[in-house]
């Protein structure tokens, strides 16, 4: 690996960021010219269709500066206020968010509301809505449809890998809890203030390009993991945090022995796959992207970026790390969970879970009352995602998202949407405005999911309902392949 300053990005062979800083460069936001405006009274139907409880969640966000602590060391970044995360909003089913948001950078941001069906002109993602100038305002106001676990962050530039980013939490009054305690558990692979910047990352990558270097792993700074097919990720982090934290400096979370605790599990990484277990404790995945699944037990998750596992587990007697290994990257982030008086394993304990049965995604299946059911779609849709480390070209259908051809549904249809991952790195495929539900390779349904792994070489079919007239981005969550161009919409016929 390249060792840069003292307290270095460390940076893998495959990356091949050179030694010496880079001047940043503004990239262009290439609007889509091929964009439509579907007329606002046919979002607006939409919308008043939607659940209304009257009732207006009013939150001021202010994206800005911020030197944030994450543990004894401080990190000059971005953030909305003085904490990492940001703050948390939450909402009842049917409430209207009223999010002003008051930009204090000195470069344009948005807020786009991750996994939430919402109306697409306060989608927080270009250009469906507008991004907000340097120290512009703007008030995103929508009601929320459906329960679950959610976050936001920007959808400009590379801000998504800073400090920019916050828990969304949709409840359902009608759903009495079946648990004592609540647990959110955000998870980030950290650079930006204590490394390299964002910025300097992708310059790296992108001018990069290294003779030999394919499956190449120098030192292990980023290895291979089976449970992504191949390369995990593009980036070796200098830190891997839950909520905001090193592992040496934990967040903690108070239980009692025998409570049955939700823990919220958000992966707000970059370019990491988080695997998750908490030690000494099975789980019960109860929901992946905020839509319940049929409950099924496991040791750990594994959550790309974007996706969220929310889990149950009743706790035993004593002190328990939760541990997020960084997929592939040999290093941990973790939190510690107390129920008893006592002492807490050293930062680098891997709980025997982690090395368990490991829940993926083809493993769980839609609750009924969520599941899409078999009706024949009438649309099929498919992209070809491509690309590599050499030239850092991340395509759709060979296109940078600049060139993107869009994809077109008809609203009330239905239709399957086939990804063909033919790189040799996995992709977490992500559809703003809808939560569509994967189709298993035996023709059996699986969960309902915002935000899916694709593995290299992986062919996968999700099911969705065009229910949401709008122009919506579908792209990898690897912030570093978004900003290379990996990204098409979905646009509805006007
Ligand atoms: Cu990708």
């Amino acid at each position: 690996m390249t060792e840069i300053s003292s307290n270095p990005a460390r940076i893998s062979r495959r990356t091949f960021i050179a030694g010496t800083a880079v001047a940043g460069f503004a990239l262009a936001a290439c609007a889509n010219e091929k964009s439509v405006r579907i007329p606002n009274d046919r979002i607006g139907a939409v919308e008043a269709a939607r659940p209304h409880t009257g009732r207006t969640v009013a939150v001021e966000l202010t994206p800005g500066p911020a030197e944030i602590d994450i543990g004894g060391t401080r990190a000059a970044t971005f953030a909305y206020g003085d904490a990492l995360p940001g703050p948390l909003i939450r909402a009842n089913v049917g409430d209207e968010l009223a999010v002003t948001v008051k930009n204090r950078l000195d470069h344009p941001t948005s807020i786009h509301w991750h996994g939430i069906a919402l109306r697409n002109d306060m989608d927080g993602a270009s250009p469906a809505s507008p991004d907000i100038d340097a120290g512009a305002e703007f008030v995103y106001r929508f009601s929320v449809p459906h329960p679950g676990t959610y976050w936001a962050h920007p959808h400009t530039g590379l801000d998504a890998d800073t400090g920019l980013y916050l828990p969304i939490i949709v409840d359902d009054p009608n759903d009495p809890a079946s648990y004592d305690a609540e647990w959110v558990v955000v998870l980030d692979d950290w650079t930006d203030g204590v490394g390299l910047t964002p910025q300097q990352v992708y310059d790296g990558m992108h001018r990069g390009g290294m003779p030999g270097m394919g499956g190449m792993h120098a030192m292990g700074a980023v290895g291979g993991s089976t449970l992504l097919g191949g390369d995990s990720g593009d980036v070796s982090y200098p830190y891997y945090l839950i909520n905001g934290r090193i592992p040496a400096a934990p967040t903690t979370f108070n239980a009692k022995p025998g409570q049955r605790v939700r823990i919220r599990i958000i992966n707000a990484g970059s370019d990491t796959a988080f695997r998750v277990a908490l030690a000494g404790h099975r789980m019960t995945v109860t929901h992946t992207d905020g839509f319940p699944v049929i409950p099924t037990d496991v040791d750990a998750v594994l959550l790309g970026m974007g996706e969220r596992y929310d889990v149950l587990v009743t706790v035993g007697d004593g002190v328990f790390p939760l541990v997020a290994l960084a997929e592939g990257k040999n290093a941990l982030a973790r939190a510690l969970l107390y129920a008893a008086a006592g002492t807490a394993p050293d930062a680098a304990y891997r709980p025997p879970e982690l090395d368990g049965q490991v829940g993926t995604v083809d493993m769980f299946t839609a609750a009924p009352e969520v599941d899409l059911g078999s009706g024949k779609p009438d649309t099929a849709l498919s992209v070809e995602l491509s690309g590599g480390m050499m030239s850092y070209n991340w395509t759709i259908n060979g296109r940078p998202f600049a060139d993107a051809e869009p994809l077109t549904v008809t609203q009330g249809r239905r239709a399957t949407l086939t990804i063909n991952n033919m790189s040799m790195m996995w992709h977490p495929m992500h559809l703003h405005g809808h939560t569509f539900q994967v189709l298993n390779s035996d023709g059996s349904r699986g969960p309902r999911k915002d935000t899916v792994i694709v593995r290299p070489m992986q062919r996968l079919t999700v099911a969705l309902i065009a229910d949401n007239p709008g122009e919506w981005m579908l792209h990898c969550h690897n912030t570093y392949h978004q900003e290379a161009g990996m990204m098409t919409s979905l646009n509805y016929a006007v």
